[in-house]
């Protein structure tokens, strides 16, 4: 029994050894490992090094990002719009093929156009014109229609008109200045960062000037823009003067050799005649340095009748040039390209369909009008 007592016991202390030494040299190899690794184990240390390198990269030379090419985007945007504007399109070639084009249907087409917002005189323009074509060719064709419809709709939104964007001083020497107005939330920042891409892009320098002072927000999300797609821009703290931000955007601009300036406004429209205030200054400081090149009126396309009444201040206010029409994804109205290009006597050059950085394309009246009236498909 004596001897029985013995053996357990030294069992007991041979296999307690045993274990010690086992979970000694376990937690002497972890031990070595950790110390080791670096050395040891390069390509366990290698992701290590170069996190922190990465990470200190970032903030000292943002990768600049390239957009997308601008020929053709309103085709690849096309679904979008065709979507947003399936009422007017397909609302409008039903109607045609009505069995009879009688007095009744011609008015729902009147009615269809109205809802659009494309405004009462290109309505009665499209309705009188399209009717009287329709009769004289004595037509009921469904494909001979479409061509009918597409060629009113592109004539009331003038094809001739000039849509490209001055990059090129008026004067002929410094940068070219590009005003960006509209009220708040209508687009006007993100239209700046998303110019400034695609004039980057084709190898110009781009500076912009966030005169929009009142929220500091607004330079902030300025100057997000601009590392993003490579342009400098010159802000002051909130509060400070909007001309003066602009004055010295456009200075800093000349100084540098810029191409192009885009100031980028606030759009408090409380009254029109603080508001004229605001921006006549800008634009008068703007000058004493040279033109304007561009006065672009940013719009939101889903404020329909708001915006038009917008539209009518602004152009009161400044000289416009060109409309950007932005949320044109977000509208069932596609009619407010017509009525904003005829109420303010400028062309829409810009239009918005989405928040994408490439989600704004050149106004083309041809891909427009084939969008609306054909859908997304063909
Ligand atoms: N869906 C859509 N949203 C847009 C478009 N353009 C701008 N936005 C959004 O509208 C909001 C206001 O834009 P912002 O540039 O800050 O307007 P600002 O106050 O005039 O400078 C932002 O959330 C933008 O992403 C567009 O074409 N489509
Ligand atoms: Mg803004």
């Amino acid at each position: 029994m004596d001897n029985l007592w013995i053996w357990l016991v030294a069992a007991v202390v041979v296999i307690a050894a045993i274990a010690g030494i086992a979970f000694g040299v376990r937690a002497s190899r972890s031990k070595s490992a950790e110390v080791e690794a670096p050395a040891g184990e390069p390509q366990v240390e290698a992701p290590k090094a170069a996190e922190p390198k990465a990470e200190a990269a970032k903030p000292a030379a943002p990768a600049v990002e390239v957009p997308e090419p601008v020929e053709g985007r309103l085709v690849r945007l096309r679904s979008r719009l065709a979507r947003s504007n399936n009422a007017l399109g397909k609302g409008l070639l039903a109607l045609l093929a009505s069995d009879k084009l009688d007095d009744d249907v011609w008015d729902e087409v009147e009615e269809t156009l109205l809802t659009a917002d494309v405004g009462i005189a290109d309505t009665t323009a499209v309705v009188e014109s399209l009717r009287e074509r329709v009769k004289v060719l004595g037509t009921r064709d469904p494909e001979e229609l479409r061509r009918l419809l597409k060629a009113e709709l592109t004539a009331v939104l003038e094809p001739e008109l000039d849509r490209s964007i001055a990059t090129v001083s008026p004067s002929g020497e410094g940068p070219a200045v590009i005003l960006m107005v509209g009220v708040n939330g209508s687009g006007k920042t993100t239209t700046c960062g998303r110019v400034a891409r695609v004039l980057i892009a084709e190898d110009k320098t781009v500076l912009m000037g966030a005169a929009d002072t009142f929220r500091a927000a607004a330079a902030e999300q300025l100057e997000t823009w601009g590392s993003r797609v490579g342009a400098k821009v010159v802000r002051r703290d909130a509060g400070a003067d909007p001309a003066s931000v602009a004055f010295d955007a456009v200075k800093a601009g000349a100084e540098e050799g810029a191409d192009v300036v885009l100031i980028d406004t606030a759009g408090r429209l409380q009254n029109k005649a603080g508001l004229m205030d605001e921006l006549g200054k800008v634009k008068r400081v703007v000058e004493k340095q040279g033109p304007v090149a561009e006065t672009l009126l940013v719009l939101d396309a889903t404020t329909g009748q708001n915006g038009l009444q917008q539209a009518k201040v602004f152009g009161e206010v400044c000289d416009v040039t060109g409309i950007v029409l932005t949320k044109l994804d977000g509208s069932a109205k596609g009619g407010i390209v017509i009525a904003v290009q005829r109420q303010l006597g400028v062309p829409v050059k810009l239009v918005g369909l989405g928040e994408g950085p490439d989600d704004l394309a050149p106004f083309e009246v041809g891909a427009f009008v084939d969008a609306i009236v054909d859908g997304a498909e063909s």
